[in-house]
């Protein structure tokens, strides 16, 4: 039997409570004080969707998954399949995301196949025990596809399904077509951040001692909720989780510092109360190594931030060094191209 979860709130500057029943009767409050604005409703989102399945009485949550100990040179060959499943994702429909994909190819590599924990099978939206992963720029949905399929959420031919009528692989990552490893709608940029932190205050609930992680792009930095979102985790000590920004210096209409730049943004999150780390994310050992230092980073009071410095289109030379890929395909000859430049180590799909 499923735990009764009865939202009890009280807006406009008051206290904020959730009741929570379990199955035993016991009844637990979660309190968050004079909070209210947008940055509420998905950090309810995110509690509730972890807590949906809690075992209150259960005083500590077995972890059944673990990491890999993958080799930096297998972890770049996988990244390079990466990379063409991506062009060939976008290619196969005429449309979709490259540019922040394949710039975010490696860090989905280490993240997927070294640094979390997780089980991909048996899939449950919980996942508890489990590390979790949002995505929060879900434009960059053709990376996030290829990550989970290649480490067996879903089998890997599903990927020629991306974009088309029906599929589970939409442009933008939706729960709604049930796909294995999406536990959360994105592409509305700035909700990731607060969905993430009610996933790991509800792990904080449960006992469960595992990490969550998200990702945003620079671009997306420019929502307000984010900043929100930011001031809530370092306010209330979420320090089970680990953010990470996409760096690349670009979004959909041109550089950042054109469109509005960030300034210091190092110093921005620190301001914020996080503990920041910087990497360069096309630098698979130095990537690695910088998530592994995250994670030592994490449960002592203060959420993880990691700015990662990467390219826009980085593997394909043509689709580097500016912001025109964001958002469109590549032909049957720039595919050609684009294909010559990346090694197939695991097979195409
Ligand atoms: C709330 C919201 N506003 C605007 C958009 C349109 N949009 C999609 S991607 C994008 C650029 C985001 O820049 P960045 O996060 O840096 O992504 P990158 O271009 O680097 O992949 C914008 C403005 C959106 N998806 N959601
Ligand atoms: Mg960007």
């Amino acid at each position: 039997m499923l735990p009764v979860i009865r939202p009890d709130l009280h807006f406009l500057g008051q206290n904020v409570q959730w009741a929570i029943q379990t199955e035993l009767g016991k009844r637990f409050l979660v309190t968050f004080e004079k909070f209210c604005t947008r940055t509420l409703p998905a950090v309810t989102h995110g509690l509730l969707l972890a807590a949906s399945n809690l075992r209150m009485h259960m005083a500590s949550t077995q972890t059944t998954s673990s990491s890999k100990s993958t080799s930096i040179s297998e972890l770049q060959r996988i990244a390079s399949q990466v990379r063409r499943d991506i062009v060939r994702q976008v290619h196969g429909v005429q449309s979709g995301h490259p540019g922040g994909s394949l710039g975010c190819a490696d860090f989905f590599t280490a993240l997927y196949f070294h640094t979390m924990k997780h089980e991909p099978k048996p899939w449950d939206m919980d996942g508890k025990g489990q590390d979790l992963f949002f995505l929060s720029n879900g434009h960059i949905s053709p990376v996030f596809y290829s990550a989970l399929a290649r480490s067996g959420y879903f089998p890997v031919k599903e990927l020629a399904t991306f974009r088309r009528i029906n599929s589970r692989l939409q442009g933008h990552p939706t729960t709604h077509e049930g796909l294995p490893g999406v536990r959360m709608a994105s592409g509305s940029l700035g909700q990731g951040l607060s969905v993430a932190i009610g996933a790991a205050l509800a792990k904080k609930l449960n006992n469960d001692d595992r990490i969550v992680y998200t990702l945003h792009g620079d671009g997306e930095l420019q929502e307000g909720q984010i900043w929100e979102a930011a001031m809530f985790a370092a306010g209330k000590k979420v320090d089970n989780l680990i953010s990470t920004v996409d760096y690349n210096g670009r979004q959909i209409d041109g550089d950042v510092d054109d469109v509005m730049p960030l300034g210091d943004l190092k110093a921005k999150w620190v301001a914020f109360g996080w503990d920041v780390l910087e990497t360069n994310g096309n630098d698979m050992a130095q990537l690695a190594n910088t998530l592994e230092q995250a994670k030592t980073r994490t449960e002592k009071g203060k959420p993880v931030m990691i700015l990662m410095r990467t390219e826009m289109g980085q593997g394909v030379d043509f689709m580097m060094n500016s912001h025109e890929w964001h958002g469109i395909a590549p032909n049957d000859q720039q595919l050609k191209d684009a294909l010559g430049q990346l090694e197939e180590t695991l097979g195409d799909y």
